[in-house]
This record gives C-alpha cells, structure tokens and sequence, in this order.
C-alpha cells in the first residue's frame, strides 16, 4: 500500500492524539526546491498512524504539491494539515481554512512604495546572472530574489555560492528593514535566493493559531504537544520564531536525512 492510498485513523484515535508533528519543507523534507524521496514519504505515512501530521513552508502551495505530491496524488491526501506560506493558506484533512492577505493589510499605496524601491535597487545590481521574476506575488506574502525566480537549478546554486560570498540578500533586507521600518514588516531569508517580506507575527508561528483553533471547533483536538522540525532554526533563519517558540518542541535538522534519523528515534519508528 502506498502513502497515497493507506488509510489513517481518524485523527481523534491516534494513539497519541494530543499530538502534531509540524516539518519545514525545503531541506528538512526534501532538498531546496526538490522532491521529497520515497523514504521520506513512507516514514512519514508510518508517522501519521501515530499522530497528527502537517507541513509549514514559506512557499505558496503549489510548489509544496510540486515537491511534495505528485501528478496524481495532492499534498493534501499526504499530511492532515498543509499550512503553505507559513500558514497564510491553511488546508485540515483537504478542506481549506480560513486565510488572510498580504495585499489587504499593507495596502496598494505602500505596497508600490516597497516593490517600486526593490525593483529599482534590483535593476541597479550587477550580479554575474540575472533571470526573471524578481517580485514573487504572493497571498500572504512577497517573495523577492535578486537574480529571479526563473534561474535553473545550477543558477540556484550558483547563486547562492555567490550570495554567500558578497551578501547580496543580506545587504538588500539590511536597507529594507531601516527604509520601511515604519511598515511593520519582517524580511525572513529562508532558501538559496530570495527572501520573503511579510507583516510581522506571520512567520511560522501562524499556523500555530490554526491549531489551536481546533480545540474550538465540535469535537475537535486540543494539540498540547506540538513538535516542529525545521533546519533553519538560528536567529534570522525562517524557522527561528517557531523552533524558539514556547509552544513547540524543537528539533534542528541538517538535512532530510537526519531529519528521518531524527523522525525516527523520536516517534521510535
Ligand atoms: O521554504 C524556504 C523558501 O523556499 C523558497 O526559497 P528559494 O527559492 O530562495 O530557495 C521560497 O519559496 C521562499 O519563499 C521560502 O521561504
């Protein structure tokens, strides 16, 4: 039986049903941008017999259906819940949640103060390769990347050796958060060559208030243990606020790999 096709208990009959095991994405599930491995996809099946499973990425949810899914099988049959964009666009068991937008809060006004000044400061850059989509649009958040969203895989890399180097993304947040400091927003650099901008308080701790909706809802689960996997959990990285917060229990990855080895000796697996 595939992870696609297994049944799961319902989850108030989890054997240990106060429980949720949230994970990062990129480079705690799968490499940056990549699939997750059939390993990886099968140990978390024999996780969600146990207790409830979720993802909380940074990215919108079609690219964790493109990394995660499959054409055949939706990300939403392989988790109980999928909070994409940290939570902004939320899904319990494949139905929807309730979402809030980026545009909304901010505005247009200051939004086109903001994405006017990037793209300027972009256009001024001289950086060894640049491709398209600089300003990702996204509903709870933008995305914006230096060299494009459209680099290939080796212009990823490349890039992010490059960045690593000369600190492009890390100088451009540094101006942003001094120039708009009266917007109310946080810069979060959390993969290899973009960061993303977002209203304070919804990074990934977002999604946290989504289950502890579920406490309210009839017959829904009070989750008084929640762990979360993440690798990028130092100051500054985009799992920081959730790793650090008092309502979870953190676990640092380095990789998928060691986040199986972890998954593992944690849920005795
Ligand atoms: O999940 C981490 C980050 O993944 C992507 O980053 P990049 O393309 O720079 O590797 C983006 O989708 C970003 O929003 C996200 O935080």
């Amino acid at each position: 039986m595939t992870e696609a096709t297994a049944t799961y208990p319902a989850l108030d009959k989890r054997p240990i049903a106060n429980t949720v095991v949230l994970f990062d994405v990129d480079e705690t599930l799968t490499p940056a941008r990549r699939h997750a491995s059939p390993e990886m996809l099968a140990l978390l099946a024999a996780l969600r017999q146990k207790v409830a499973i979720g993802y909380v990425g940074g990215s919108d949810f079609s690219k964790q259906q493109e990394q995660l899914g499959t054409s055949s099988i939706p990300v939403t049959d392989l988790f109980d819940f999928c909070f994409a964009e940290n939570g902004l666009t939320a899904y319990k068991l494949g139905a929807p949640l309730a979402s809030t937008s980026f545009i909304k809060w901010l505005g247009e006004p200051k939004y086109k103060q903001l994405v006017k000044f990037i793209l300027h400061y972009i256009a001024d850059l001289d950086l060894p390769v640049m491709r398209g989509t600089f300003v990702e649009f996204r509903n709870g958040m933008i995305n914006v990347s230096p060299i494009g969203r459209n680099a290939s895989q080796a212009e990823r890399e490349a890039f992010n050796a490059y960045d690593n180097e000369h600190k492009v993304r890390e100088t451009l947040v540094g101006i942003l958060r001094e120039k708009f400091s009266d917007y109310g927003l946080t810069f979060s650099i959390g993969g290899q060559i973009s960061f993303d901008v977002f209203p304070k308080g919804w990074d990934k701790t977002y999604c946290l208030g989504h289950l502890e909706n579920e406490a309210k809802v009839p017959g829904g689960i009070e989750y008084t243990t929640v762990h979360f996997f993440g690798d990028k959990t130092g100051k500054g990285g985009n799992d920081y606020e959730i790793y650090t917060d008092p309502r979870t229990i953190g676990h640092s990855v380095l990789n998928p790999v060691d986040c199986m080895a972890q998954i593992k000796k944690t849920f005795d697996l």
